[in-house]
């Protein structure tokens, strides 16, 4: 086997991944980070000193692909499947990265923010950084809702890798900010997102961890 995927099965970015592997039945070995492990840790930043997952590595082309886009344009490119990941005509292309990168400049890394607050030490925490990152939240919430009134998936009726990055941005911001009363073609579409099979292996895998995200 070709591919190794460097992750943890409860963080969102890698699920990101794990979604596009699933869609396309690519096999490769999953190798479980665990970031609270001094060892495992240490040999993680070996391969990817930033220390974020998802990284993949593909020892046959002897290539390591830190970033959760990064990786599923390449699996994309080099290991195809029955879901292309990136529509070939190039202007869809374009859109399908737009919304890849709204999903997780908007809604990903926001959700991540105010997580990432209740893991701060005591005193250390930012309420106003919070604030604003629900007030940008709010604000992409309202914008998808209005896009998905007439779409099933967030490029129109094929799925893509702009709904592999919905997916479990989504799942984590509902969360921590419910949107299911106050956006409906939000939560219509999480509803679709949550009965793809890729996903819902995702969100099924994570759940032996899932004491560890803070409350
Ligand atoms: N831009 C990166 C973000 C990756 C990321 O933030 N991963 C988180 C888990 S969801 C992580 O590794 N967190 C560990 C840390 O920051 O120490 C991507 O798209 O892959």
């Amino acid at each position: 086997m070709s591919l190794t995927l460097s992750f943890h099965p409860l963080s969102s970015f890698c699920q990101k991944v794990l979604i596009a592997l699933y869609e396309n039945d690519t096999p490769f070995e999953p190798h479980i980070v665990d970031l609270m492990d001094e060892a495992s840790s240490a040999a993680f930043k070996k391969i990817w000193p930033i220390g974020k997952f998802p990284v993949l590595r593909d020892e046959a082309k002897a290539r390591t692909i830190p970033e959760s886009s990064i990786i599923i344009e390449y699996l994309a490119q080099h290991y195809p499947g029955r879901t292309p990941l990136i529509p070939s005509d190039r202007d869809f292309a374009r859109e399908t990265r737009m919304r890849d990168r709204f999903y997780d400049l908007h809604v990903h890394m926001q959700m991540q923010k105010v997580v990432g607050d209740r893991l701060r030490p005591a005193g250390q925490n930012d309420p106003y950084g919070v604030a604003q990152a629900k007030a940008l939240m709010q604000t992409a919430f309202g914008m998808i809702d209005a896009e998905m009134a007439t779409r099933t998936w967030a490029m129109g009726d094929a799925f893509s890798m702009a709904d592999c990055a919905a997916a479990p941005a989504l799942y984590y911001a509902n969360l921590v900010m419910p949107f299911s009363e106050t956006h409906r073609n939000v939560a219509a579409y999480f509803d679709r997102l949550m009965t793809r099979p890729s996903f819902a292996r995702a969100v099924k895998e994570a759940e032996p961890y899932r004491a560890l995200f803070p409350t």
